[in-house]
């Protein structure tokens, strides 16, 4: 029976075409191996107990390098229990270990004769030491991590067939605590050949992100991020202090901060490197210094080389160009920061004011702070004169003398101080005189006047030529594409989304954002979920000379029109234009081939509702704001893209395994026919009345404002983990609620800054939501600054607008103190019919069911748990203070 065994192990090694096992865990780079068999040379010296049970043998792997596997298979006889375990394996820094096994298992209807005790399952065991206990083995200090059931058993046929089946298996174990640990296996009467056993734990692996510095990190062992700081990198410091988060996938998440290279020094790749400085130094004195009085004068600054000096001649200007490279300190600038000076001109004069303006120097060493003018009458001769700063290249001087004349000089400062000050430029007040007595004037006068010719002609060309392309362009059939989403202009430079329903062929647009892909890449492997299209499945695409990813694939099923052909397709010319990681990305579409299919990045956790309801009070907050920051963030994209989502709720954002939300469901019309929550409106539209805000339910007002009031709905979503917005009522009372002002109350535990955030985004008056971009910034100071999610909107004081626009006192008074406490316990849809209760005292509130809650009209069960819970707390915190009522 062992040969049986050793036959599979043979064959499974040296043949390579059995199936790819896809690694688990796809980040190779950040585990950290604690055993790998397939890494021993020599035997492993596992101890197997009692001797005739498990027994290593020696094989090759698919590359023909040995290695050493363990057999089992006593099923010809009763009672088996085989016990393999390895060495001690210090645990090193890890908190969760996985241990990865590799084995094939025989299929016990496929052995003859076999007398009834074959299994086809294997334990896999564990236990935690401090030291390594040597030979010493007792089964029962053991703790079982689980039982192990291949998917993939073989049988004769099979080997006949030539078919393997190896299975691969990934168990987690944690917190592990002590020293070290050992694992055993456990065989109780299987046909088992164990290949290869791999023992690892993740790693957030150092990274260096903007300019700062982030160690191996070892991530939690339950679901929670690990903060970690980061250190700027060499020659930088911290402009905003730089911080991730590290996943217990060992994956780095929401990198906030970052560092700056210091002066001198500028951003190479990962570090900051000495500059080559070119340094400008040009002189206005009429006496030039030679450059050895520029050396003689000049501190060489430390670690700078020289490489190279030249004269330059401008104009007029007679100057030297000094260009070196290394670090320039701040104290040597003192040479260098003379600042060249376009000659001034007069703007207007008078008898005792003149205006001048001049041109910012051309390569100035610095950003200018601002402009140092000093004149002085003339005969004066510099015993006195008068100094005035100016940030712009313009200065009045006023209360000057009439008819007299006036030397004047202008430095600027930059960060380096003052520069050289420039010659002295001469003028007189009389009134209808103003000169720039210096040699030059001459030259400045003609080359103002060109240099406005110049402009004159180059604006007139522009002009023409402006007419002569747009009367062009509007004959180009693209003119036609260009769509300002919202109505609004974008400005130029950022990119803009084109609506591809203005392309006369749609299937154009598809094949303008979108890449074909050849269906022989695609391997599908299960369906996901169902669309309206088709299904939604889970697969793999591998492109030449790329590795395999895997992919979300939605099919469009046989039988469509051309109209369900062409709004199917339009999500992908929609998606396919946007690139932002928190955007789902398109791969590419199938249009050549059936079925019809859309490709895109596949996100492990599936729609964030559904994976909220499966994790009910699973996650920290910073992990919920981590991923609302996605949100906002992929929205604050689309806004600037000028695109209006429509349909933004936690149903059509999707989540991957590292927890990172990505808004997905692209389309126009599509998108809420498509919506199982979209409703037929009154003026005949299709919206998902819930999350969409009223003035796009009344009159279809779309805009990024809109989104802005369904991103305060998901908001909701995510802090109460998926609950339905307004619970059980009809779209019609939501509508009405609304309309009348009434706004869901805060999720149970959320913090006050959230809740608020929400009811900002409900605002009746679009233009006082928040745009994406305040969003974001809001949720970054949240993650920033965690302690101020501690602060839950149940504890704060009740925010002013929580009635918003009931200012009706009638509202207020009907309710009276009742009412306030029903605020309180976040009664939104129950309000009305606690008015016409009356309660004397709040004795009587303890005893309240949710039955009696059902009897006063409180159906709705959300709002029921929250009051019948708030009711407890209430009356246990009456027990030491009286309740006011
Ligand atoms: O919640 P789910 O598992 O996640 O069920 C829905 C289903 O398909 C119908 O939309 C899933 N789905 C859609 N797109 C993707 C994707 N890119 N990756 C993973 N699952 C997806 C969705």
């Amino acid at each position: 029976w062992k040969s049986l065994t050793g036959l599979h192990i043979d064959y499974l090694l040296s043949h390579s075409h059995f199936p790819t096992v896809i690694p688990v865990v796809i980040l190779l780079l950040s585990t950290v191996n604690l055993l790998d068999s397939k890494a021993s040379q020599g035997e492993l010296g596992w101890i197997s107990y009692p001797s005739h049970g498990w027994e290593e043998i020696s094989g090759v792997d698919e590359h023909y390098t040995p290695i050493r596997t363990f057999q089992v298979c006593n099923v010809m006889e009763y009672s088996q229990n085989n016990w393999l375990r390895t060495n001690w394996i210090p645990r090193q820094s890890a908190k969760k270990i996985y241990v990865e096994l590799k084995f094939t298992l025989r299929d016990c209807n496929s052995i003859p004769l076999v007398l009834g005790t074959c299994k086809e399952t294997f334990n896999l065991l564990y236990l935690e030491t401090d030291e390594d206990q040597g030979i010493r083995f007792r089964e029962h200090q053991f703790s079982k991590i689980d039982t192990i059931a291949a998917d993939e058993s073989f049988t004769q046929m099979d080997l006949g067939d030539r078919i393997l089946k190896l299975n691969t298996e990934v168990r987690e174990v944690g917190p592990v605590t002590k020293k070290g640990f050992y694992l055993a296996f456990q065989d109780v009467g299987a046909c088992v050949a164990l290949v290869s056993v791999r023992v690892y734990f993740k790693m957030c692996p150092f990274i260096v992100r903007n300019l700062a510095s982030f160690p191996d990190t070892v991530p939690m062992d339950s679901h929670s991020l690990v903060e970690v700081k980061g250190l700027c990198v060499n020659h930088s410091k911290e402009q905003e202090p730089p911080r991730m988060y590290c996943s217990t996938e060992g994956e780095w998440l929401v990198p906030i901060g970052k560092c700056l290279c210091n002066v001198g020094y500028e951003e190479r790749g990962s570090s900051c490197q000495g500059k080559t400085t070119i340094v400008h130094f040009y002189s206005f004195q009429h006496q030039f210094p030679s450059l050895l009085d520029v050396w003689s004068g000049w501190r060489k600054p430390y670690n700078s080389s020289v490489i190279c000096i030249f004269k330059e001649f401008v104009g007029w200007v007679r100057g030297v160009t000094i260009v070196f490279s290394g670090m320039v300190s701040n104290t040597s600038n003192t040479w260098f920061d003379a600042i060249p000076f376009a000659p001034f001109q007069k703007d207007r004069a008078s008898r005792n004011s003149i205006s001048l303006s001049w041109l910012e120097p051309e390569r100035p060493n610095g950003i200018i702070l601002d402009y140092e003018v000093k004149y002085y009458e003339k005969q004066e001769q510099e015993t006195s004169y008068t100094i005035l700063r100016s940030k712009g290249c313009n200065v009045t001087l006023s209360g000057l003398k009439a008819d007299t004349s006036y030397l004047l000089q202008i430095r600027a400062r930059t960060a380096a101080g003052y520069g050289a000050s420039s010659r002295s430029f001469e003028f007189e007040t009389s009134p209808d005189s103003f000169s720039i007595s210096s040699e030059s004037s001459q030259v400045v006068l003609i080359a103002i006047s060109t240099a406005a010719a110049i402009i004159l002609l180059t604006v007139l060309l522009y002009i023409v030529i402006g007419r002569f392309c747009g009367y062009r362009r509007s004959k180009h059939p693209d003119e036609k594409r260009l769509h300002f989403g919202n109505g609004h202009l974008r400005l130029p430079g950022i990119r803009t989304y084109v609506d591809p329903h203005t392309y006369e062929d749609p299937s154009q647009a598809v094949h303008e954002f979108a890449k074909e892909l050849d269906a022989s890449c695609i391997a599908i492997d299960k369906v996901v979920g169902a669309g309206e299209f088709g299904e939604v499945c889970s697969g793999r695409l591998r492109l030449p000379s790329k590795k395999e990813n895997c992919v979300a694939i939605k099919t469009l099923k046989a039988g469509y029109t051309d109209k369900q052909r062409r709004d199917f397709l339009s999500e992908a010319s929609i998606m396919g234009q946007f690139d932002h990681p928190n955007i789902i990305r398109l791969e590419g579409v199938v249009t050549r081939s059936k079925p019809v299919m859309i490709v895109t990045e596949y996100m492990e956790n599936g729609s964030l509702d559904s994976f909220l309801r499966k994790h009910d009070a699973q996650f920290t907050g910073i992990q919920l704001v981590g991923m609302l920051r996605g949100i906002a963030s992929g929205m604050k994209y689309l806004s600037d893209m000028g695109y209006v989502h429509r349909d933004l709720a936690a149903r059509n954002i999707l989540v991957n395994s590292n927890l990172v939300c990505k808004v997905s469901d692209f389309g126009l019309s599509r998108v809420l026919e498509d919506d199982p929550e979209a409703a037929y409106t009154t003026r005949g539209g299709k919206i998902p009345i819930r999350w969409t805000a009223p003035e796009a339910i009344s009159y279809r007002k779309f805009t990024s404002a809109s989104d802005a009031w369904s991103y305060g709905i998901v908001l909701w979503e995510v802090m109460s983990y998926g609950e339905r917005p307004y619970w059980e009522m009809s779209n019609q009372d939501v509508i009405k609620a609304v309309d009348e002002g009434y706004r869901l109350p805060p999720p149970m535990d959320c913090p006050a800054t959230l809740y608020q955030l929400m009811l900002d985004c409900w605002q009746k008056e679009r233009n006082n939501r928040p745009k994406f971009e305040q969003i974001v910034s809001i949720l970054d100071k949240l993650i920033r600054n965690p302690g101020s999610l501690k602060i839950t909107a149940n504890t704060s004081p009740r925010p002013a607008n929580l009635l918003l626009d009931r200012s009706s006192s009638e509202v207020v008074q009907s309710l009276g103190t009742m009412g306030d406490w029903l605020d309180n316990v976040r009664t939104l849809p129950c309000k009305e019919a606690f008015s016409g209760v009356s309660y004397s005292s709040c004795d009587t509130l303890p005893k309240t069911s949710a039955e009696d809650l059902k009897k006063v009209g409180v159906t709705i069960v959300g709002p029921q748990k929250n009051i019948v819970s708030s009711i407890k707390a209430l009356e246990s915190h009456s027990k030491n203070a009286p309740v006011p009522v």
